[in-house]
């Protein structure tokens, strides 16, 4: 009785994913030949965990991922996390269990993966991490990481603050810091436990905390949301009234829902208050350029070209690399931005 059960619940299962593989394209015959460069793609499945849908910077490294399945004629299981740790977890047992060739995930936070990602080598699928890192003793439990250098992108905002505070200090522009004579520094973090927010923040502390210049008033966490963004962003305004110089945001989405909080109490974002923000989503580069964000530093989602190349090199036995990181730049008031193309996310 079990084992029917058992049967019937992995047969319903299959043919979910099998539907969802269907409905997201790339589901294919066996073998593909690839117009362009006539690339066998041999028909892979790769079980992808998303971690969840929390900002433009998440749908558009969704998008990626499903896009460039498509091109490469591979069938992609993706499974949305919403946030939780144990359901992603969850999903990578299932695509476990449906053998999957490939598992593709990037994880929320840094702890807790070392169980699951054992059971994936025990059963021979290798795993490439995307986007995000976790912290692992045993480093041969997943095969590759492709993703943005978080550290960077903290040592990138720190360096634009450090440019633009020979200008503030220069026309002595707040009335705060004549007071105390530092430039004061609200954060907004990411998702606690996360790589993006450990290493942003330590990439911004590294060269901040040692630059007598500077004070720093609070850290918070808002989660990579935009509402959350927008709740510490009015906390802080309360406890720090007039005190604040600078807003570092992890995320433009947080970004986005704190300058909504500054204009409904009258502050000129990117002017009482200089603001730099992490990810690069077209609606922070627009308001970049309208002067009300003063520096975006680039995190790039669109990963998933560079994800497919790597499950095939990893799957046909060629060398591949073990880390990739993605070019990226820094957007500031200082530079023409004309030219710059759509965002895409
Ligand atoms: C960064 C990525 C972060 C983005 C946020 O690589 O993990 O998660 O900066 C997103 O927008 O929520």
């Amino acid at each position: 009785m079990r084992k029917q059960k058992f049967r019937k619940s992995r047969a319903v299962f299959i043919s979910v994913c099998l539907l969802l593989c269907f409905l997201l394209g790339g589901c294919g015959s066996a073998k593909k030949e690839d117009a362009e460069s006539g690339r066998e793609s041999a028909g892979l499945v790769i079980g992808f965990s998303q971690l969840g849908s929390e900002s433009a910077w998440r749908l558009g490294n969704t998008a990626s991922m499903e896009n460039a399945a498509r091109e490469h004629g591979i069938s992609l299981v993706v499974n949305n996390g919403m946030q939780k740790q144990e359901n992603q977890i969850a999903a990578i047992r299932s695509f476990i269990a449906y053998q999957v060739d490939v598992i593709v995930f990037a994880p929320i936070v840094e702890e807790g993966w070392a169980n699951v990602l054992q059971e994936a080598k025990e059963a021979g699928i290798p795993v490439i991490m995307m986007d995000r890192l976790i912290n692992i003793k045993d480093s041969d439990l997943y095969d590759a990481y492709i993703g943005p250098d978080h550290y960077l992108e903290g040592v990138n905002a720190a360096r634009f603050l450090m440019k633009k505070a020979e200008e503030m200090q220069a026309a002595n522009d707040s009335a705060a810091e004549e007071e105390s004579g530092k430039i004061r520094i609200a954060e907004l973090s990411g998702t606690e436990g996360s790589s993006p927010m450990i290493s942003r923040y330590k990439g911004f502390h590294d060269l901040i905390d040692n630059d007598d210049r500077f004070e720093i008033l609070e850290t918070v966490s808002g989660d990579f949301l935009r509402s959350k963004g927008r709740e510490c962003m009015r906390s802080l305004l309360k406890k720090y009234p007039g005190q604040i110089d600078v807003l570092y945001s992890h995320n433009d989405a947080m970004t986005l829902g704190a300058i909504e909080v500054m204009e409904e109490q009258g502050i000129e974002p990117g002017k009482d208050i200089v603001i730099i923000s992490v990810d690069g989503e077209q609606a922070a580069v627009d308001l970049l350029k309208e002067g009300k964000i003063n520096c975006v530093v680039e995190c790039s989602p669109m990963l998933g070209d560079a994800v497919m190349d790597l499950a095939e090199k990893i799957v046909s036995g060629q060398d591949y690399p073990r880390v990739t990181h993605p070019a990226e730049g820094c957007f500031t008031e200082y530079d023409d931005l004309s030219s710059l193309a759509p965002r895409g996310y």
